[in-house]
């Protein structure tokens, strides 16, 4: 008999993300099976790597992957286990963690637990179902709440192939979707410095095709839990980018606006009159410059142009400005790309705003961070192209940020996630040492709205 899962593509295909891109197939399911025991380790045991999911009440997910065979009836066995959770229809992804499990099948009983001696239960039988009991650690550590005693659950198993049988590798991708979710919270949590504005600006500047547009529609993917294009992207010598756009983006979770803007501007190009003007930067950097302003690479913009150009206030101004490079074209820029580069970080210097580098199209983006995915890896920051960007527009290691892009991929990735999240935390970092460095007659005439909290401009 044909037996369908009751997971829907897209869970399916997230389980089979977090594994590294396996594929599954469906071994047992407790409802159809009779419930019972014999049956399932007949269907399960000597098939290789399993994944037996659980699905509860208030459309819980929970699971746990073996990656040795599953044991046989009346066998226990140690094995290497990644256990995880998730809520059905809900972006804010899987929680997950590595652990050595042991794993025992009684006759009327799976029994999955840490070493630690924590975990669950499974009890199966042939009358009264399918029933799940959980405990403590582990079950905090996934964020469910599911509370206490039996849970009468659907349980399937499937097999797992394709998977690198390697605990090692196994261990990388849970820690790599811990560290996801860890950042995605730091960042759902931030707050610009002091409440001086309500939203950080993030100016992208650098040569045409660099992956500006494409880092937004990365950020906006990542905070959306889905692929989106909102910017238009694409490989041309002119810039596809012809006007200046302000993009906020919304958290998929929450729905609400994040505390930053990214900001998308014209491609910068090496002859004169072609790409975005070096000129206009004084401009955007000020917050002159309006959402949807059309560049005109043969006029540069004109003092007192826009209205506001007096004296903007602060929550228009650019806060950070990230020189965005495509990795594979830092050694080859020329000359006159370089003196555009290094003009416009002066003006950034003058002007008191942080600054980082964004390395796109880093092809072996599972090399750049440690196994911990703290920190950049020496030999990432030993390439001659991080180098020479250091060099080129003096800037500290630790603000050359590397990310791959969204371009052509179907699905996001954990490890490409976190590359995009790093980078956009650093970005705020810096926007931050800025707004904590600027003269009090900048931030003076910010007064604090005592009753309501907020700080708002009385200019
Ligand atoms: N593989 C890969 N392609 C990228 C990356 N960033 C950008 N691209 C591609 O490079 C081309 C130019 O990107 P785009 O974002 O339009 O560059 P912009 O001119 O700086 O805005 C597009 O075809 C993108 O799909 C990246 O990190 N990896
Ligand atoms: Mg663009």
């Amino acid at each position: 008999m044909k037996v369908t899962t009751i997971l829907t593509w897209i869970e399916e295909k997230i389980l089979e993300k977090l594994l590294g891109n396996a594929s599954l197939t469906l071994l047992y399911q407790s409802s159809v099976h009779k419930n019972c025991v014999r049956e399932m380790t007949q269907k399960c045991s000597l098939q290789g790597s399993t994944m037996t999911v659980f699905h509860a009440e208030k459309d819980v997910v929970v699971g746990v992957f073996i990656l040795e065979d599953f044991p046989s009836l009346g066998s226990e066995k140690q094995c290497t286990c990644a256990w995880f959770s998730f809520k059905k229809n809900n972006s804010s992804g899987i929680s997950a963690l590595c652990l050595n499990t042991k794993v025992i099948v009684e006759s009327e009983e799976l029994i999955i637990f840490s070493l630690d001696g924590d975990g669950l239960s499974l009890g199966v039988n042939s009358l009264g179902g399918c029933t799940l009991s959980l405990n403590n650690t582990v079950m905090n550590e996934l964020e469910l709440n599911l509370g206490r005693g039996l849970i009468s659950v659907e349980c399937e198993i499937f097999r797992v192939d394709g998977i690198k049988k390697n605990p090692g590798f196994i261990r990388k991708m849970m820690t790599a979707e811990q560290h996801r979710g860890k950042l995605l919270s730091a960042l759902r949590a931030y707050k610009p410095y002091e409440g001086l504005v309500s939203e950080v600006r993030i100016l992208l500047v650098g040569p045409v095709g660099s992956g500006k547009s494409s880092f937004f529609n990365s950020v906006k993917s990542v905070f959306q839990g889905h692929l989106t294009r909102q910017a238009i992207v694409g490989s041309d010598e002119r810039s596809i980018t012809k006007q200046y756009r302000v993009y906020s983006i919304k958290d998929g979770k929450s729905g609400e606006t994040l505390p930053f803007m990214l900001c998308d501007s014209m491609g910068l190009e090496e002859g004169e009159e072609a790409g975005l003007c070096v000129d206009d930067i004084p401009h955007i950097l000020k917050g002159c410059v309006p959402d949807r302003y059309q560049f005109n690479p043969c006029e540069p913009i004109k003092p007192n142009r826009f209205p506001q150009d007096a004296s903007p206030p602060l929550k228009d101004r650019i806060h950070c400005v990230a020189f965005v490079l495509d990795i594979n074209s830092v050694n080859t820029l020329s000359d006159k790309m370089v003196a555009k580069l290094k003009k416009i970080r002066k003006d950034v210097v003058d002007s008191g705003i942080g600054y980082v580098a964004l390395l796109t199209n880093v092809e072996e983006y599972d090399e750049v961070l440690d196994d911990n995915f703290a920190n950049m890896t020496e030999t990432v920051t030993s390439l001659r192209q991080v180098q020479d960007v250091q060099t080129m527009l003096n800037i500290p290691i630790a603000n050359i940020l590397m990310v791959s892009n969204y371009a052509s991929e179907r699905r996001l990735e954990p490890v490409k996630d976190i590359l995009i999240f790093a980078a956009l935390r650093q970005m705020l970092r810096a926007a931050d040492d800025a707004l904590e460095d600027l003269p009090l007659e900048d931030t003076g005439n910010l007064v604090p709205l005592v009753h309501w909290g907020v700080w708002e401009s009385f200019s």
